[in-house]
Order: structure tokens, then C-alpha cells, then sequence
């Protein structure tokens, strides 16, 4: 159903320049952000130095396999301007609205993980527009447009897992806002499946609009193997009007680490989807159901993998039956 590209993994760390004197001879690339963009495919992908700073670069394609990375650190202007210190900025999405494109990342702080937002029309110069978060929370996804009237987002509330551990989340909140910077929570959308292969979630990229409802792909964590997490991704289909209603979730995983540089690396056994890019839309802007879908991933936090499917596998997946569950939640426990 879903492909792996036989050019896999398509960004790995000696696809990335020295950028002194931030980057030399670098750990790992992972996590991008995608889009198509002036005849070309855009990766926004993480990059991690031997230091384990992290900084967001720009990769080039004209074919979405073969990339070239820009050897410039993405600056969003004025993010000098925040006070607390940000360790890390990562895990960019990006939505086009009009003729903007936003990028929604992560950034670490002394508060906690919060989620910021930048701007460009060109993917040069990035402008930063502000930290839209207020409590510890992750994977903030921009829907393409307004709904209803105000913009629309996915996040994921973080939780600590144990005390002091590292956060992670069970719930895909949807969120609303008027100007894209102070969002109101609005409605659960979906938990964690606790026994089975997402039991701990967050979204991966933006939702695309298709004629049955909004395509998501998100990531899912299973928690209970004795010494690994192991991340994988699955669909989701959302109501067209009304995103919190959850009109298909898919039984299993979509993908799941099985190659080699998904197994091991700097975090063994994860693929987390990030960027999808829709190869036709309709005049309205609708995916096609027949359309290639390529979605790139981080693999093993230390590579980009690409793997392709169609809208319509995508759809099929998310429809093809829930998990029964007896009440029993990790939101709950
Ligand atoms: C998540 C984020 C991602 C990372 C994943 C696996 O919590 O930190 O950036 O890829 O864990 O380590």
C-alpha cells in the first residue's frame, strides 16, 4: 500500500554541508517539514550537530528524491527578540495560506516544549511571527485555511510520561485562533490506543483537504515493549466541516521501522511522518483520489526516508475499521 523509495534514505548526514560555525561533519538530518514550491520540492528538515544543537536547514529537489542543502541555518527574523532562552527549534510543518507559507516547529525552552510560528514567501527569509503556545505542548499542524471563519490547528498537549522523564502526549486537541498566534483549545480529536500501536500520538503534517474529508497522517508511539518505543505512522480522516468528528482511523500502522536506518540510529525504531505532498488537487484545491502522495519521514531521528502511496490508499487505510476499545484509556489510567 504504501512504498518505500528505492533511493532511501533520501537526506542522510553527508548530504549537508559544513555551515560554520554551526555545523561540521554533522550527527544527523531528520524530521522535514515539505513543500511544493516554485516548480521545486522544499524539505524543511532538522539537523543535529556533534553538540546536539539543533538548527533547521532548507533541502532543494526537483524530482523529491535527489536533494541539495542549502548551506545557510534557517534565522527567523526577530526570534531574537524572546526572552527566555530557546534551546532547540525543530520539527517544522508547512502550510501555505494565500500566498504565505507558515512554518509551525518546536522550540525548547526553560518553560518547556512550546510551539512557534514563522513566515516566508520565498523560502530565503523567514520572518517570525510568535510563540502561539502557552503550556508544554507539541506537533502544532496548521490546517490550509480558515474553517469556520478563524484558523484551524492540530496539537498535543505534552504530559510527562514518568517524573522528570521526557513528555509525550495521548490526545490530538483541535485548536482555533483569529490571528494565528493566541489559539483556543476547542475539542479532543483522538487518544491513544493503550495496548496497541499508538498509544502514545501527534500529528504529523498538515491535513489535505479530499472530497471525503481531511487526510492526516499522524505518528503513534507503543510504549509497552520493554526497551523501546517504537514510532510509527497511521491515517486519519476528519469531517470536512467539522475536523473534530473522526470519520476513520486506521486499525493498523501504515508504516512501521523495518529497514535498516529506520531500526537503528540515533533513536532506534522510529518513522515519523512530517511533510506530504500531493502530487494533483482538483480546480477547488481537493486532493485527487487517484493522486500520488509522497510523504517524508525521519527515520531513526537520524535520516529522511520517502515512501508514496496514493490519496486513495491513504483513505482506505483510515476507513478500514477502529480498534474496539473497552473504555480503558491512557487518558484515563
Ligand atoms: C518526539 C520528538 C521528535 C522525535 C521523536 C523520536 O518526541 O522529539 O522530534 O523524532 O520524539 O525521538
Amino acid at each position: 500500500m504504501i512504498r518505500r523509495s528505492e533511493r532511501n534514505p533520501v537526506l542522510s548526514r553527508s548530504d549537508v554541508p559544513p555551515i560554520p560555525p554551526y555545523l561540521s561533519d554533522v550527527t544527523s538530518v531528520f524530521n522535514p517539514g515539505a513543500v511544493a514550491f516554485g516548480g521545486e520540492i522544499l524539505l524543511m528538515p532538522r539537523v543535529q550537530s556533534r553538540s546536539r544543537e539543533t538548527f533547521i536547514v532548507v533541502a532543494r529537489s526537483t524530482d523529491g528524491v535527489r536533494f541539495t542543502v542549502t548551506p545557510e541555518i534557517v534565522r527567523f527574523r526577530g526570534i531574537e527578540k524572546v526572552r527566555e532562552r530557546i534551546y532547540h527549534i525543530y520539527d517544522a510543518r508547512i502550510t501555505r495560506i494565500g500566498d504565505t507559507h507558515y512554518v509551525m516547529f518546536a522550540m525548547d525552552m526553560d518553560s518547556g516544549c512550546q510551539i512557534g510560528l514563522g513566515a516566508t514567501s520565498d523560502f530565503r527569509s523567514f520572518e517570525f511571527l510568535g510563540i502561539t503556545s502557552s503550556e508544554d505542548i507539541r506537533n502544532g499542524v496548521l490546517f490550509p485555511g480558515k474553517i469556520g471563519g478563524r484558523y484551524i490547528r492540530l496539537d498535543r498537549p505534552n504530559k510527562a510520561r514518568h517524573a522528570d522523564g521526557p513528555t509525550s502526549g495521548t490526545t490530538i486537541w483541535l485548536s482555533e485562533s483569529d490571528d494565528l498566534i493566541a489559539w483556543r483549545p476547542m475539542a479532543p480529536v483522538v487518544s491513544g490506543r493503550f495496548h496497541y500501536w499508538d498509544e502514545f500520538i501527534g500529528s504529523g503534517p498538515p491535513p489535505v483537504k479530499t472530497r471525503t474529508g481531511w487526510l492526516h497522517v499522524y505518528h503513534g508511539v507503543a510504549g509497552h515493549f520493554g526497551s523501546s518505543n517504537i514510532y510509527q505512522a497511521g491515517a486519519l480522516l476528519l469531517d470536512l466541516a467539522d475536523p473534530s468528528k473522526v470519520l476513520g482511523r486506521s486499525r493498523c500502522n501504515i508504516l512501521e521501522p523495518r529497514e535498516l536506518y529506520e531500526l537503528t540510529g540515533q533513536v532506534p525504531n522510529v518513522v515519523f511522518p512530517s511533510g506530504m505532498i500531493v502530487a494533483k488537487t482538483d480546480s477547488e484545491g481537493y486532493a485527487l483520489p487517484e493522486s500520488a502522495v509522497s510523504i517524508y519521514y525521519g527515520a531513526a531521528d537520524t535520516v529522511v526516508g520517502l515512501a508514496t502511496a496514493t490519496v486513495q490508499d491513504l483513505i482506505d487505510a483510515a476507513m478500514e475499521g477502529n480498534i474496539p476499545q473497552s473504555g480503558t484509556s491512557l487518558e484515563k489510567s
